[in-house]
This record gives C-alpha cells, structure tokens and sequence, in this order.
C-alpha cells in the first residue's frame, strides 16, 4: 500500500492537473511573502492596505477563472478554489477581499455585462488597479435579500438610484460597485448597477469595530438619489438568479478557503502539542490531544475532497447551487469547530495574536455568517429534500 501522508491522508494534491497545483504553489508563495508577514499589524490595528489589490493582480490572483482577453488566467474553478484555500490560510479577511473582486465584481461584469462594461472594467480589475465591492445586504435585509429597499427609478437617458446597502466588504476602498436595486422600469424586478467612486450622493462609510475580519475593511453604500446613464444597467441578468448566481461561486470559493484557515489552525496545534510538555510529556502524547488532532485531520481531509468534487462539477458545468450550500455551510462550520478548538489547545497563548488561532476563530465567525448563514444553507438543503419552504 501507499505510505500514510498524515497532512494529505487522501493525496489531494495528486487529484490535481499540473496547472492546479502550479497556481496553487503561486498563491501560497504570494500569501507567505506579502500577507502573512502583515496581517498580525493589519488586524490589530483594523486597518486594509489597498496595495494589497495591487500586489494580489500582479500575482494573477484576481478574476483566475476571467478570459486572458479581459486581464484573467482563464483557469478553472479548481484552481480558483486552491488560491482560495492559500489565501485564507494566511487570512479570512484577505481571502475576503480576493473573492469579493474576483466572484462578485469582475464575474457579474463578465456574465452579465455588455462588451463596453467589460472592456472598461475588467482589466483595470484583474490588475487591480481598481478595487471592487458587492452591494447586495442591506440594513433590513439580510438573509433576505429579495426584501432590499433600494429602487432604481427610470429617468431621462437612465436611472436614479435610491437606498443604502450595509456589511459591504472592500466599499469604504472602492472604485467599483456593483449594487442590485429594485428597477421601477423593469417591473420591480433586481437589476444591477455598475456605480463609480465619486458619483454624486454616492458614498461609503467605515464601518468600525469590528471584533472578527479586522484585516478585510467594511463599509455601508449610501445612495441619495445617484443619477446613471443606461450604460450602468448590467443587461444580461434580471430577478435574484443575477446576484445569487455571484454567490453560488463566491460561496464555493468560500468551502475551499475556510479549509485553509483550517489547516492552519491544525498545525499550529499539532506543532504546539509536540513542543509544549505538561506533566512531563508532551501535550500532543495526551489522549485528548491527539482526538482532537485527529477530528481536525478527518473534517479537513473529508471538507477538502468534498471541495474538490464541487469544482470538478463546476468546471464540467455539472454544479447545482444545493452542492454549493452544503460544501459551504459543512466547511465553515467545521473551520469554526476547528479553530476553536486549536484556541484552546494553546492554552493562555491561544488568544494571544502571535499564536494565530483566535485570530482565524474569530474571523471564521463572520465567514459561517456571510454569503448565507449556516443555518441559512441548512434550510436552502431541507427545501431541496422536502420541497417544503421554511424561510418566511
Ligand atoms: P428563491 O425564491 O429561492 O429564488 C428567487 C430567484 O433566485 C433564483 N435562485 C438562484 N439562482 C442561482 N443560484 C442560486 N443559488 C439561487 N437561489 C435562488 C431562483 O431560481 C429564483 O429565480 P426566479 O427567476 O424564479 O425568480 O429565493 P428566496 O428569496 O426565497 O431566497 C431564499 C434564500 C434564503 C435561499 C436566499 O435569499 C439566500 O441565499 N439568502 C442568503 C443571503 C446571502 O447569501 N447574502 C450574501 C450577501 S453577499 C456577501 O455576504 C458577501 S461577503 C463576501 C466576502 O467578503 O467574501
Ligand atoms: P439575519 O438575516 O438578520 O440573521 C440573523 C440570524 O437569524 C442568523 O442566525 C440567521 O441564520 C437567522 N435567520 C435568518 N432567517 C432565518 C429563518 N428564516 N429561519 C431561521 N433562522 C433565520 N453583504 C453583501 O452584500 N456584500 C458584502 O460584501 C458583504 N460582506 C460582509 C462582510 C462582513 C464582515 C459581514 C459580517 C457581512 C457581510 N455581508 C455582505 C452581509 C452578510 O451577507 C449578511 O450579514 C448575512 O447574509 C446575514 O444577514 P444579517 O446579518 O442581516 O443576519
């Protein structure tokens, strides 16, 4: 038989075409070098460096699965999910910010944009040069999406566009922001808006403390009365399939990355426990220690397999959103569970920034939370099996 890889039980890097694994090596090289060394200041400190945009298009991480002609790699939805993974090994909150531009501002442009849109957009995106945000939650809809407030109202050569949008990643940085508002003009239906930094009566305030992805900036998106030509309507996509169909890949991205911070967290335990003697023994010589070492290496192995199978699918456009809501609310939860428990089995240092782990439990909070809670996907998955609808 094959030797036993304990870091790699199923061999997942053998599951994966040369050019998977190459971007994947690329990500981690990229998130070793330019994130992990300032992500201990950024999160203390709350603050983003949007240079960071820059530094991330330059290593042809933004839009992966965006034709070449339009500034992406072209890849597939694998390698999409392996610079995921790296990303948010490093971090949640700059995982966050890579998924927000590439799988819900440079994908809704792509799919649903004309040739203009994409023309002027997506290059300066992939490169970075240009920072995008995603307007979907607002103060009084949540999970909810389908209850947004904000209109689109038709006037002379375009739209006015009223409302406020809240939880916004990237906003407060943003050049670009594809925001989704109730059209008078279509029927009331949700179309998209392709909004620019210092449009009148837009703007986009911080918003400050926050306890969990302090290194990923958060902003409102206020729009008093913003007037657009007709050239800011996204014509291809009209009802909630145009923003849920960002998140179905946002939400995939999300499955593979948390599995990222994951795997973080087991090592640093599994390292910690090897170093750190109680009772004239290593911790990681303890039967506790070791179940939880091995409950972590089982959820990751079963989460990133699970992963991978989604993408397969994705990239032979074989994928259903319910395959999405499963990976993504499993995934998260069990990061969570992890992250947690990796805290603890660091004793008094776990909560200290140095060790990592609380940083990476507190910001998998917000990820169960975002793109749909995880009880959220739970009933999104009960519907699917009952065809019963639980939500309102
Ligand atoms: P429902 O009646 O189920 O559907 C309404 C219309 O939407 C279509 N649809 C989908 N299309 C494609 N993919 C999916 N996953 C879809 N889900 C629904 C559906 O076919 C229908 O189309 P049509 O043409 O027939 O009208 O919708 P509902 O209003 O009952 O929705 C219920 C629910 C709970 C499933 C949904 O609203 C939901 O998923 N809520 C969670 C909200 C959410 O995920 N928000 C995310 C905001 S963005 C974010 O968090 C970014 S953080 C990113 C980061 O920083 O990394
Ligand atoms: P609610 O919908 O009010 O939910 C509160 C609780 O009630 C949850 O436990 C939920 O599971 C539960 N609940 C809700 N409905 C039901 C039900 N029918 N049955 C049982 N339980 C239910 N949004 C964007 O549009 N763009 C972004 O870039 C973005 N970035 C974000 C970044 C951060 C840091 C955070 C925290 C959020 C971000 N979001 C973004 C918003 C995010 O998607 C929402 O927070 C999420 O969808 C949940 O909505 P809510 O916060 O209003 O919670």
């Amino acid at each position: 038989g094959e030797p036993f890889v304990w870091d790699d039980p199923f061999l997942l890097a053998d599951q994966l075409a040369e050019e998977e694994r190459m971007i994947g090596d690329a990500a981690r090289a990229f998130a070793e070098d330019k994130l992990a060394p300032r992500v201990q200041r950024a999160y203390l400190d709350e603050t983003t460096d949007p240079e960071i945009f820059r530094e991330m298009g330059a290593a042809g991480l933004l839009g992966v699965t965006i034709p070449e002609e339009f500034g992406g790699i072209g890849a597939g939805y694998v390698s999409y999910g392996m610079v995921a993974r790296e990303v948010e090994r490093v971090d949640s909150g700059y995982r966050s910010m890579m998924s927000v531009q590439s799988s819900l501002v440079m994908f809704p442009i792509h799919a649903y944009g004309s040739e203009e849109q994409r023309a002027k957009y997506l290059p300066k995106l992939a490169s970075g040069e240009w920072i995008g945000c995603f307007g979907l939650t607002e103060p009084d809809a949540g999970s909810d999406p389908g209850g947004m407030k904000t209109r689109a109202e038709k006037v002379e050569g375009g739209y006015r566009l009223s409302g406020a949008k809240t939880w916004i990643s990237n906003a407060p940085i943003a050049d670009v922001f594809v925001v989704w508002a109730k059209s008078d003009a279509h029927g009331g239906k949700v179309r998209g808006f392709v909004l620019e930094k210092g449009m009148k009566g837009l703007s986009a305030p911080k918003i400050g403390g926050k306890l969990s992805l302090r290194a990923s900036i958060t902003g409102e998106i206020v729009m008093e009365g913003v007037e657009v030509g007709e050239d800011a309507l996204l014509p291809n996509a009209e009802g909630m399939g145009g923003p849920f169909g960002c998140l179905n890949r946002a939400r995939y991205g999300i499955a593979w990355g948390v599995m990222g911070a994951a795997e973080d967290c087991w090592f640093r335990a599994r390292s910690y426990g090897l170093d750190r003697k109680q009772f004239g023994k290593p911790l990681a010589g303890t039967q506790l220690y070791q179940k939880k070492l091995a409950d972590m290496q089982t959820e990751i192995a079963l989460g990133l397999q699970a992963a991978l199978r989604v993408g397969r699918l994705y990239d032979e456009g074989r994928f259903a959103p319910e395959m999405v809501s499963l990976i993504k609310r499993n995934n998260c939860g069990k990061a969570l569970d992890i992250a947690r428990a990796a805290r603890d089995m660091h004793g008094g240092n776990g909560i200290q920034i140095e060790y990592h782990v609380m940083r990476h439990a507190q910001n998998l909070e917000t990820v169960n939370t975002y793109e749909g809670t995880h009880d959220v996907h739970a009933l999104i998955l009960g519907r699917a099996q009952t065809g019963l609808q639980a939500f309102g």
